[in-house]
């Protein structure tokens, strides 16, 4: 059985499964699995949604703060484009839950393509130089995606602290082999150890099964058990 979600999770799982953002059916991912679920932040188009996602990054961060391993950063960083709104968004969200602490708080992206006229370079927003960064992005599936957006802060001078996703897929890497049987640690277990930050997500897969169990179809369960025996990473 999987443990309860907090009621904040919960919500958010909630508002992606009724807004249309995670989807259940047969999709293939950009490594190539087909997976029976499929999560697109690209679908938070609709303020009530933008209002959820933000609600639960800003929650998951203030969450760390009474834990042992509080988040502390200057600027939230959101990876071009889908990114970009969420982070923004956050920071907007942190601002009204504790003002005190986030009121001024900032964020930057980055352009996909470099500007070499007017004010030039390849950040928008807060200067990363010498600054704490949490990255703020979508999903983790084989992170890809956070290792380019973490090469490109430290190119800036920024350091980068942690990375918060929405979505933790909890997949192994593909083997070098091909053989997908095999054990394999996970995406996010080999950033937290190349690079020394915490990753933190505001649903795992696991999180996703425990929400739907009593609430969504069985055969959607069922499915999504199956993916998880064969695709979870060993760590
Ligand atoms: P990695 O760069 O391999 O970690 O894959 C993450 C990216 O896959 C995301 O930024 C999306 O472009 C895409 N994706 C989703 O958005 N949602 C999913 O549920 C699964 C994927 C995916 O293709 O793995």
């Amino acid at each position: 059985s999987s443990p309860e979600i907090p009621p904040y999770k919960a919500d958010f799982l909630k508002a992606a499964i009724d807004g249309g953002v995670l989807k259940f059916g047969s999709f293939e991912l950009k490594s190539k699995r087909i997976s029976p679920y499929f999560f697109n932040a690209g679908d938070f188009y609709r303020a009530d949604l933008l209002r959820a996602i933000s609600t639960a990054y800003a929650k998951t961060i203030l969450e760390t703060e009474s834990s042992s391993a509080p988040l502390e950063f200057d600027i939230l960083f959101g990876p071009a484009y889908k990114g970009i709104v969420l982070a923004s968004g956050t920071a907007d969200k942190l601002a009204e839950l504790a003002p005190q602490k986030y009121g001024k708080i900032c964020y930057s992206f980055d352009r996909k393509e470099a500007k070499d006229h007017g004010e030039g370079g390849n950040i928008v927003g807060a200067p990363l130089k010498g600054k704490r960064i949490l990255i703020v992005d979508d999903v983790v599936t084989a992170g890809t995606a956070k290792r380019e957006a973490i090469d490109k802060i430290r190119k800036e001078g920024g350091i980068v602290v942690g990375i918060l996703v929405a979505l933790d897929r909890m997949e192994k890497l593909p083997s070098p082999d091909g053989d997908d049987t095999k054990p394999m640690p996970s995406a996010i277990g080999e950033i937290r150890k190349e690079y020394g930050i915490p990753v933190l997500s505001i649903l795992t897969l696991d999180d996703i099964i425990g929400g739907l169990k009593g609430r969504g179809s069985e055969e959607d369960i069922k499915r999504l058990e199956e993916y998880r025996a064969k695709y979870k990473a060993s760590d």
